[in-house]
C-alpha cells in the first residue's frame, strides 16, 4: 500500500474525520492579508508574532516537505444547556489541543506515533501553519464565508490536526471551493458582536473568544453586554449556518463526564474561584488559554452582570470586596450597576 493510502487509514482508524496531504509553503498572501488589518496587531506586531511566524511555514521550518491534516469532529455530542450557553462546543469537547494524557490527546498522539512508526519524522507542533488554509489545500475542508472549516459530517464543529513532516508525500486535490448559498450571510447577522464584518473578514478584537481571553489592552468593554453569558468562547456564527444543519440535527450521544459537569457549573463559583473549584470543573473545559483566574473571574461578573437575575447581587458585592484587582473591579462594578438598574426597571 502507498504510504499516503496507509496514513489516511491509520488517522480515520483512529476516529479522524478526514485525512489529507498539503505540500509545505510560505503564506504570502495570507501573510499580506493578515499585515493589513489592524485589528490583528496583537498577533502581528513583532517578526516572532504567532500570525507572523505561522504564515512563513516553510522559511521557518526548512525541511518540512508536507503536511499532514486531519479532522476531528465534534458535533455528536449532547451538549448541556447551561455550559453551551457559556462555553463553546469546541472547548466542551476538549478537542483542542488537549493534553496528551486526556481522550483526544491520547488520540491525536496515537496518530502521531502511528506517523513515526511509518517512518516519518514529524513536528507535533499545532502552531506553525494556517490550519484552515493547509486543511483546504490538503482536500479535507472547505471554508465558509464565516471563516471556518467545513467537513459533510460536522459541519464547521471540527478541530483541525496537522502534522509537518521531512517526507516529500503526494499531495491530495484542494478543495478551493466555497459551499455557502450564494446569498446567504446569516453567520453575518448572527454574531452577537457584529465581529463579522463582510465575507471571511472578522474583526478580531469583536470576538467574544478574543475578549474573554485577555484584559485591557486588547479587550474591549464596549461590546460586554453583547457578549451575555460566555466566558470561554462562541458558537453563534456556526449555530445560525444552514451548513452546520444537518449535524445540528442528526442524533446525539451523551457526554458524561458533561452531565457530572453541568450539575457543578455555576458562575457565581467561577466569579468567587478558588483552587478546587479551578481544578475540578473549570479546567477540564477552559485549560486552552487563560492561566490568570482573575480573567475567569472578570468573565464570570460580565455573564453575571448580564443574566438579568438580581439574586446574583450578594455574590457580586461579596466578589467586589475581595478584590483589589482594577480590571476585575470594574466589570463587577458594572455587573452590580446593571443588575440593580434592572430591578429598579421592574419595580
Ligand atoms: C488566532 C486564532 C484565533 C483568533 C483569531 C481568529 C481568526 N479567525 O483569525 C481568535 C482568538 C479570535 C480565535 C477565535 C476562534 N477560534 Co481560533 N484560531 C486561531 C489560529 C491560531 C490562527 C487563525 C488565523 O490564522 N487567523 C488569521 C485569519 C486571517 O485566518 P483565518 O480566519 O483562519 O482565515 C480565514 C479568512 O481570514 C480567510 N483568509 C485567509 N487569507 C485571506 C486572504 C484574503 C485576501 C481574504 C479576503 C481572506 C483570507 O480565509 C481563511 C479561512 O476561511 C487557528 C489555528 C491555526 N494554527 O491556524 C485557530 C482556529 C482558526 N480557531 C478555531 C476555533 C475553533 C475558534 C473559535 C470557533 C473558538 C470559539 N468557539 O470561540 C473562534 C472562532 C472565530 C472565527 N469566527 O473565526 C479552529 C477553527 C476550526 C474550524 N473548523 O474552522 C482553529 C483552526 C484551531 C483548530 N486547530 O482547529 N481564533
Ligand atoms: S465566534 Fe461569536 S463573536 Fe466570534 S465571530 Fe463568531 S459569532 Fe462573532
Ligand atoms: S451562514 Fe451562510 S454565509 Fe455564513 S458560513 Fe454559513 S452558509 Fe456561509
Amino acid at each position: 500500500m502507498r504510504i499516503e493510502d496507509r496514513i489516511k487509514r491509520a488517522g480515520l482508524e483512529l476516529g479522524f474525520s478526514h485525512v489529507g496531504i498539503a505540500p509545505v509553503h510560505d503564506f504570502e498572501d495570507y501573510e499580506r492579508e493578515v499585515l493589513s488589518r489592524p485589528d490583528y496587531a496583537p498577533f502581528t506586531s513583532t517578526e516572532a508574532s504567532l500570525l507572523r511566524k505561522i504564515a512563513r511555514t516553510k522559511t521557518l521550518n526548512p525541511d518540512a516537505q508536507s503536511v499532514i491534516c486531519a479532522t476531528l469532529g465534534f458535533s455528536d455530542i449532547a451538549y448541556p444547556g447551561n455550559l453551551s450557553a457559556s462555553v463553546a462546543r469546541a472547548y466542551l469537547s476538549r478537542t483542542y489541543t488537549p493534553p496528551a494524557n486526556a481522550q483526544h490527546g491520547a488520540q491525536i498522539e496515537a496518530f502521531a506515533r502511528s506517523l513515526e512508526e511509518m517512518g516519518l519524522s514529524i513536528d507535533r507542533n499545532q502552531f506553525n501553519i494556517p490550519q484552515r488554509l493547509a486543511c483546504a489545500e490538503a482536500g479535507v475542508v472547505t471554508l465558509g464565508r464565516n471563516n471556518f472549516a467545513y467537513t459533510p459530517e460536522d459541519g464547521s464543529f471540527n478541530i483541525l490536526v496537522t502534522f509537518l513532516t521531512t517526507s516529500a508525500l503526494d499531495p491530495d486535490e484542494p478543495t478551493w471551493q466555497c459551499e455557502c448559498p450564494e446569498d446567504c450571510n446569516l453567520c453575518i447577522g448572527a454574531c452577537p458582536t457584529h465581529a463579522i464584518v463582510a465575507p471571511r473578514r472578522l474583526l478580531m478584537d469583536r470576538c467574544i473568544l478574543f475578549n474573554n481571553q485577555r484584559f485591557e489592552p486588547g479587550a474591549q468593554d464596549e461590546i460586554w453586554e453583547e457578549m451575555g453569558l460566555r466566558i470561554h468562547g462562541c458558537d453563534e456564527c456556526q449555530l445560525a449556518c444552514p451548513r452546520n444543519h444537518a449535524a445540528l440535527h442528526a442524533p446525539k450521544r451523551q457526554d458524561v463526564f458533561l452531565e457530572t459537569l453541568t450539575r457543578e457549573f455555576d458562575l457565581e463559583k467561577v466569579l468567587e474561584l478558588d483552587e478546587e473549584y479551578y481544578e475540578t470543573v473549570v479546567h477540564p473545559i477552559m485549560y486552552n488559554y487563560i492561566k490568570d483566574a482573575d480573567i475567569f473571574r472578570r468573565n464570570a461578573a460580565i455573564a453575571l452582570g448580564n443574566s438579568g437575575d438580581p439574586a446574583h447581587l450578594p455574590a457580586l458585592r461579596r466578589a467586589l470586596d475581595a478584590t483589589d484587582r482594577e480590571p476585575v473591579r470594574k466589570a463587577i462594578a458594572w455587573a452590580i450597576k446593571r443588575l440593580e438598574q434592572g430591578e429598579q426597571t421592574e419595580a
